[in-house]
């Protein structure tokens, strides 16, 4: 790998057992791989906190027979004409949709979004995930 650096990291015995099950459950092949994880998502959940620019999906499911319901989801989407990339909708059974929505933006900008969204008379479930794309990973 170009640009790698190594360094030494020192670890209580019981803590780095602990660690090396855990990798080994997730399926890594070492503890650098898994290391580099970590980092990275502390990193995007850092960014995310502070507010920085983004990429995210919101999930929810609702039961489109609540009147208005429909409309009232598209017309927010409308709203945040600029955030969303891309929307993915599913027919879950007579009564449930499934939607995915990509948004990109700054997270207080799309968790301002998703809340309005997840609180839409309906909508049974809701919730936000944080896509990890930090600038500068490959
Ligand atoms: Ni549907």
């Amino acid at each position: 790998m170009k640009g790698v650096v190594r360094f030494g990291v020192a670890m209580e015995g019981a803590l780095l057992d602990q660690f090396d099950r855990h990798i080994h459950q997730r399926g890594y092949a070492n503890r650098s791989e898994a290391l580099r994880d970590l980092v990275r998502g502390q990193l995007a959940q850092a960014a995310w906190e502070r507010g920085d620019r983004t990429v995210a999906t919101i999930t929810i499911v609702y039961d489109h027979h609540v009147r208005e319901l429909t409309e009232r989801l598209t017309a927010i989407q409308h709203d945040y004409g600029d955030n969303v990339v891309s929307s993915l909708h599913v027919h879950l059974n007579h009564h449930q949709c499934l939607e995915v929505i990509v948004a990109r933006g700054q997270a207080n900008v799309l968790k301002k979004m998703a809340d309005e969204i997840t609180r839409t008379k309906g909508v049974l479930v809701g919730n936000i995930t944080a896509a990890p794309a930090g600038e500068g990973d490959e």
